[in-house]
């Protein structure tokens, strides 16, 4: 059974960036749908029990029914991406990354400033819903990406790129606060993405 991290901050605490209503709805309906619908998929996928979600998400192929593997990639890709999306953000996040994180930036992207740049326009850039994304290979290079839907990289890179920073772009993630602006939910967001968390799980892979 896979089950929703726990948020270690409340509803209320990522204003004005993110807001209550928004917070409730995604954490508790939408993010808790995915949750329930990937168990009860993996309940008819004996084969797949014990296994890590990463795991399942880079090896859908092993998925015959073509139903199940169509559950698995929305639903599995649902729960990974939000527990990842509500575990880097942090009323006391902003600013900008600091040790190895902030030095592979650097030598990647010249600076914050222009990676901050391409994955918002990535984020705003996704036509539909989807996600932006920060990730590093397995050299420790930084990537920038995005995909259609819960896609994530694990699935379209197959293990060679591991999520970093996930930028949930769905209109349920903003809609009620930002309305069609996107681009004004994706600028608020580096308010409360926990750099120090993202340096730590980038210096641990
Ligand atoms: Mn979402």
């Amino acid at each position: 059974m896979f089950k929703q991290i726990e948020l270690t901050y409340d509803f209320n605490q990522l204003e004005p960036h993110i807001d209550e209503a928004t917070m409730k709805l995604h954490y508790g309906k939408h993010h808790a749908a995915y949750t329930n619908n990937l168990n009860n998929a993996l309940k008819d996928l004996p084969n797949l029990q014990g296994l890590s979600i990463e795991k399942i998400l880079i090896d859908l192929d092993v998925i015959d029914d073509c139903a199940l593997k169509t559950a698995v990639r929305n639903n599995g890709g649902g729960f990974y991406n939000h527990n990842l999306y509500f575990d880097m953000l942090d009323p006391k996040g902003g600013g900008e990354p600091t040790g190895a994180l902030a030095d592979q930036i650097n030598k990647d992207f010249g600076n914050f400033a222009n990676l901050k740049d391409q994955l918002t326009k990535a984020s705003v850039g996704v036509f539909g819903s989807g996600w932006g994304w920060l990730s590093t290979d397995k050299n420790g290079k930084l990537v920038v990406t995005s995909t259609p839907n819960q896609d994530n990289p694990l699935m379209t890179h197959k293990g060679d790129l591991t999520p970093l920073v996930g930028i949930d772009v769905w209109e349920h993630a903003y809609y009620l606060k930002y309305k069609n602006v996107r681009a004004d939910y994706v600028g608020a967001i580096f308010n409360v993405i926990d750099w120090a968390k993202i340096d730590k799980v980038y210096t641990n892979r």
